[in-house]
């Protein structure tokens, strides 16, 4: 297929592209490199070294002989540039992994807010309202977030897959009606991808465009098969308080001997899916998309969840470091509980990658080699939900000698 990859230049789209490229599809990347600019402005950067994007694509040629194509394009501010990619590729296949993605950054500042809603909700649009100019009839798979659900508000049960089965009452008895899960959005990010939801139902509606929303779960890992081949096409790994996400972030405070960062008392419980299985998902995704004229289909893009308490312990044991609660800097539940349905993927022949010794660490073991990249004053999270909640003072001021 000829896929267009936007937002391939990020940590889920580098090693999407790779894996996509390497099963023989022919890969563009669409990429305004925003997400290498954030780090300048926060003054951080990848844990591991990253190489700037032509490189990557010169690696990625050097190795497999195969050409990824790049286009530095913004998706929410230049439609008319990506009406006439669209016209010159005709791609079969789009992914959309090109939004602002960390909920901490998206509570920063109001610019942050302001940012992320202007950048995620354009970017959706500007795409959907370009297909339908065009013509272009592509299956599209978004990378949306289980966060559109909330955590818990079900209770123990389960949490569908997109939509939930419910009874309207009307004169003339019940009528039994398939909606849109209700949003339930913790962050302007998470936010955000709950208005890409009603943007999709309404294009599949109105426009027969063929979607696929991915609500995936928090993505750990660093690695893929593609990306390990050569040190040049290595991906990114984030573990600053805004971009780290808990596992990975976990993983690197034991690698360099820093104290588990739980916030609160850790209750939170989350969906989790190995890097690995995410580029396996996208393809699987791609390969089913649904009819013109059905409404958009929903997967959950999860294999396991977990506590996030219990992640700390597991880590802690294997690694021998200290545990720290600190205060939370986010707005969320003490504690909840997580059952998440994901019989589309298991159908469709995902075998899931779970949280293995083994794995932990490989994911260590990246951290430790790139542990003197590390600037421990990035670590403490100290974007708020609210104005004046309170956050840690950093744990250490200097990274601790090589154990
Ligand atoms: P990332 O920030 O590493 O990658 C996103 C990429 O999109 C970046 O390269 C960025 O430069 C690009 N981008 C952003 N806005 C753009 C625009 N307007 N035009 C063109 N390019 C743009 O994020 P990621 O972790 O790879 O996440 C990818 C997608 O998957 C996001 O939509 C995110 O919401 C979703 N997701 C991620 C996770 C996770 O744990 N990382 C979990 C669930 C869902
Ligand atoms: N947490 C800690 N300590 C830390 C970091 C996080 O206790 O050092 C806690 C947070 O308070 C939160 C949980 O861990 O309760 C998860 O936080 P996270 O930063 O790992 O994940 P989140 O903010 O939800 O966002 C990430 C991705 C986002 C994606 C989402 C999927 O950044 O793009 O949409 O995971 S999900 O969580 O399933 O909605």
């Amino acid at each position: 297929m000829r896929v267009l990859v936007l937002g391939g230049d990020g940590f889920c789209g580098w090693p999407t592209s790779l894996y996509l490229s390497d099963r023989g599809h022919e890969i563009t990347v669409v990429d305004n490199l925003s997400r290498r600019k954030i780090d300048v402005e926060l003054e951080v950067e990848s844990l591991t070294p990253i190489r700037p994007i032509g490189e990557r694509l010169r690696a990625w040629r050097d190795v497999t002989g195969r050409e990824i194509g790049f286009v530095d394009l913004d998706m929410a501010t230049q439609y008319d540039g990506l009406v006439a990619l669209l016209k010159e590729l005709r791609p079969e296949a789009i992914v959309h992994f090109a939004e602002q993605r960390a909920a901490p950054y998206s509570m920063r500042t109001p610019a942050t807010k302001r940012y992320t809603v202007d950048n995620n909700v354009r970017a959706t649009h500007n795409l959907l309202a370009a297909l339908v100019e065009t013509g272009v009839d592509a299956a599209l798979a978004h990378l949306g977030t289980m966060g559109v659900y909330g955590y818990g508000w079900s209770g123990s049960a389960p949490i569908p897959e997109g939509y939930l089965t419910v009874k309207v009452p009307t004169p003339d008895g019940e009528l039994e009606r398939e909606i849109l899960h209700p949003a339930n959005p913790g962050s302007v990010y998470h936010m955000t991808k709950t208005l890409d939801q009603l943007m999709f139902a309404f294009y599949a509606k109105n426009d027969g465009l063929r979607i696929t929303d991915l609500h995936q779960g928090i993505v750990w890992g660093t690695q893929t098969e593609q990306t390990a081949r050569d040190i040049r096409l290595i991906n990114r790994f984030d573990y600053d308080g805004d971009y780290g996400t808990v596992l990975n972030r976990f993983l690197m405070q034991a690698a360099i001997g820093h104290p588990l960062t739980v916030h609160g008392t850790g209750g939170q419980t989350r969906a989790f899916i190995h890097i690995r299985d995410t580029v396996r998902c996208i393809e699987i995704a791609l390969s089913n998309p649904p009819q013109a004229g059905e409404r958009p289909r929903v997967l959950n893009q999860i294999t396991e969840t977990h506590r996030v308490i219990e992640l700390a312990k597991l880590v802690a044991d294997i690694m021998g470091v200290d545990i720290a609660y600190l205060p939370n800097p986010r707005q969320e539940a003490e504690e909840n509980d997580l059952v998440v349905r994901n019989d589309q993927f298991l159908a469709l022949g995902l075998q899931p990658t779970t949280l293995s010794d083994g794995l932990l660490a490989e994911g260590t073991e990246v951290a430790r080699r790139y542990r003197d990249r590390a600037d421990p004053s990035k670590i403490i999270a100290r974007s708020v939900w609210r104005k004046g909640m309170e956050t840690a003072e950093d744990l250490i001021t200097e990274l601790p000698a090589k154990a």
